[in-house]
C-alpha cells in the first residue's frame, strides 16, 4: 500500500521510514535546499499561504524499495510500481531547423522514461508531472508549451504507445527557470484512463492550440496491490476546448472545480472501490498571480469545504488566459487483493 505524506521537514521521515520511501516532490522557492537520497522532484516556485518555506510531498511504499539511476533518471521501485524523476537542461540540446532545444529535450526525456520502463518490465505510465521554464514564452514563432507537446507526442509515437485514449494523467506547469523536470509513476498494470464529458479530450484538441495535441488523460485510476488510487490531472477553466471566464479568477475557480467534479463523477462510474468525493481529495492548486490567492482560497474553500488538504503554488499555466489549475488525488483500500 503506498501513501502520500506532507511535511515541512524530512528528518522524521528519514529516520522512521529509511528504505521504504518511494520518492516525492519538494515545493517552495528554495533552490538551494538539500535533498534526501530518494528521487525528489524540485518544484522551485513560491508557496502561497504555507506556514514554512518548503513542503515535501513524499510517497511511502510500506515495503522495502530498490533505488537506482539509469538513463539519467533517479528511480525507486516498490514491487511492481516505479517512481522516477528526470531533469534535463535545455542548454545541453541544440536546436535544429524545425526542432527547438526544448522540443528535443522533451522528446529525449520521454524516450528515456520509456526505455527505463521497458527495461524494468513496468511499461504502464500512470501519472506524469511536467515542469518547464517560461512555458508561455514564444520562441521561433511557437509557444514553449507547444514545443514541449511536439516532443512529448513524438516520443509516445516513436515508442508505439499511441497518443490518444490510454495515455497517462498529467500536469504541465511553467516555472520561472530551471531544467525541464519530469516526475512519473508507472506500473506493470495499465491505468484506467478517465475523460471529462464537459471537455474535449486534450489529445483531440484542435490545431488552434498547437501543431500537436497534448498527450494526457483527464484522470487515471491505478491499482497497486490492495489499493485504488485516483489521479486527477491538472484541471482548468476549459469547457469543450475553449478557455472560459478569461480575466475572472473566481469564475475560473468555479469552472475548474466543476470540471474536477465532472471527472470525479466519471471516475466513480469506473471505480472498483467506494465513490471518491471532493472533500477527501488532496489538492495542488497552481495560481498564476500571487495577488489572486486570497480569492482563490476563499472560493475553493466555499466549494470543497475547509478541511481538504490543499497546497497552493504560484506558477504559470499552459495557456496565457488560464489563471489557475487544480490537480488532485485520493486513495482507497480495495478488499480481497
Ligand atoms: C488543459 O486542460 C489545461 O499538457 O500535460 C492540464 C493538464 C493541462 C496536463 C499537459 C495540460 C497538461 O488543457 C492544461
Amino acid at each position: 500500500m503506498i501513501s502520500q505524506v506532507f511535511s515541512a521537514q524530512l528528518a522524521d521521515l528519514v529516520s522512521r521510514e529509511t528504505g521504504r520511501v518511494l520518492g516525492g516532490a519538494m515545493l517552495g522557492d528554495q533552490p538551494g535546499a538539500s535533498l534526501p537520497e530518494w528521487p525528489v522532484q524540485r518544484i522551485v516556485a513560491p508557496l502561497l499561504g504555507a506556514t514554512g518555506p518548503v513542503i515535501h510531498e513524499t510517497w511511502l511504499a510500506g515495503q522495502a524499495v530498490l533505488t537506482g539511476n539509469s538513463e539519467g533518471i533517479a528511480w525507486c521501485r516498490a514491487g511492481q510500481l516505479l517512481y522516477g524523476v528526470i531533469d534535463l537542461d535545455e542548454a545541453d540540446f541544440t536546436a535544429t531547423p524545425g526542432c527547438s532545444a526544448l522540443q528535443a529535450a522533451s522528446q529525449e526525456a520521454y524516450r528515456r522514461i520509456f526505455r527505463l520502463l521497458d527495461a524494468k518490465n513496468l511499461p504502464h505510465l500512470w501519472r506524469v508531472w511536467n515542469y518547464l521554464a517560461a512555458i508561455n514564452r514564444e520562441t521561433d514563432g511557437l509557444e514553449r508549451y507547444r514545443q514541449f507537446n511536439i516532443g512529448r507526442q513524438d516520443a509516445f509515437l516513436e515508442f508505439r504507445r499511441g497518443a490518444t485514449g490510454n495515455v497517462p494523467a498529467a500536469c504541465a506547469i511553467g516555472l520561472t527557470g530551471g531544467p525541464l523536470s519530469i516526475a512519473f509513476m508507472a506500473g506493470d498494470q495499465p491505468a484506467v484512463a478517465v475523460e471529462n464529458p464537459r471537455q474535449v479530450s486534450a489529445y483531440d484538441y484542435p490545431a488552434d492550440y498547437g501543431p500537436r495535441s497534448p498527450t494526457f488523460s483527464r484522470a487515471a485510476l491505478v491499482y497497486p496491490p490492495g489499493q485504488e488510487i485516483l489521479f486527477i490531472s491538472g484541471t482548468a477553466s476549459i469547457v469543450g476546448h475553449l478557455t472560459v471566464h478569461p480575466g475572472d479568477v473566481a469564475g475560473q475557480c468555479r469552472e475548474a472545480l466543476a470540471n474536477v467534479a465532472a471527472v470525479l463523477g466519471e471516475a466513480n462510474r469506473l471505480a472498483r472501490s467506494t465513490p471518491f468525493t471532493l472533500p477527501e481529495l488532496s489538492y495542488r492548486v497552481y495560481v498564476r498571480h500571487a495577488a489572486d490567492f486570497p480569492l482563490v482560497r476563499e472560493t475553493l474553500a466555499g466549494l470543497i469545504g475547509g478541511t481538504a488538504e490543499i497546497v497552493y503554488v504560484q506558477a504559470d499555466i499552459c495557456r496565457h488566459d488560464l489563471l489557475l489549475e487544480i490537480e488532485a488525488l485520493a486513495s482507497h483500500a480495495l478488499g480481497n487483493c
